[in-house]
């Protein structure tokens, strides 16, 4: 069994989220957040705000951690991707294209979820909803789900 340590980070402004069309590599054409692997020299935060200046230009300022999800593909069995998933209302900077990502605004009843991992649809509303959540999902090898787990924390 392995643990990959991930961050997810949806700057929300206006009723709107921001999102990004990832141009290259793991969720190529799909709408996400912005974040990725956590490096062995950096804690999560340090990690996601890496990404963030990297993928968009975007420099956060506080941060809120909502949601932890873990996937697990059945063709890898045992193998974690931890994702810590963040909000931002504080952020400085213009959202800016970037090699691996594309950033656009969508309004919150809008989130383009047919072009999006298949998992988003179910905790996305809660953290609109500003809840906090974990969860775990399991997916085949065309990224459908298997199994599914989620739950609203305290
Ligand atoms: O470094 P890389 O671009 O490969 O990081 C992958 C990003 O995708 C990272 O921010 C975590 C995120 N991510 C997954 N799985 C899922 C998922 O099922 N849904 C969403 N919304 N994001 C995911 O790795």
């Amino acid at each position: 069994m392995s643990v990959k340590l991930m961050t997810l980070c949806i700057v929300c402004k206006d009723k709107k989220v921001l999102l990004g069309m990832k141009k290259r590599g793991f969720g190529v054409g799909r709408w996400n957040g912005f974040g990725g692997k956590v490096q062995e020299d950096e804690t999560i935060e340090e990690s996601l705000r890496r990404e963030m200046e990297e993928e968009c230009g975007l420099k956060l300022g506080d941060l809120e951690e909502l949601g932890v999800l873990e996937f697990e593909f059945a063709k890898k069995p045992g193998d974690i991707l931890e994702v810590h998933i963040f909000k931002s209302i504080d952020f400085s900077g213009e959202p800016t294209e970037s090699e691996e990502m594309k950033p656009e605004w969508f309004d919150e009843d809008k989130v383009p979820f047919e072009k999006m991992w298949s998992d988003d649809p179910y905790w996305f509303p809660l953290f609109l909803a500003g809840k906090k959540f974990k969860g775990h999902f399991l997916f085949d090898d065309n990224d459908q789900i298997l199994e599914k787990n989620i739950e609203v924390i305290k």
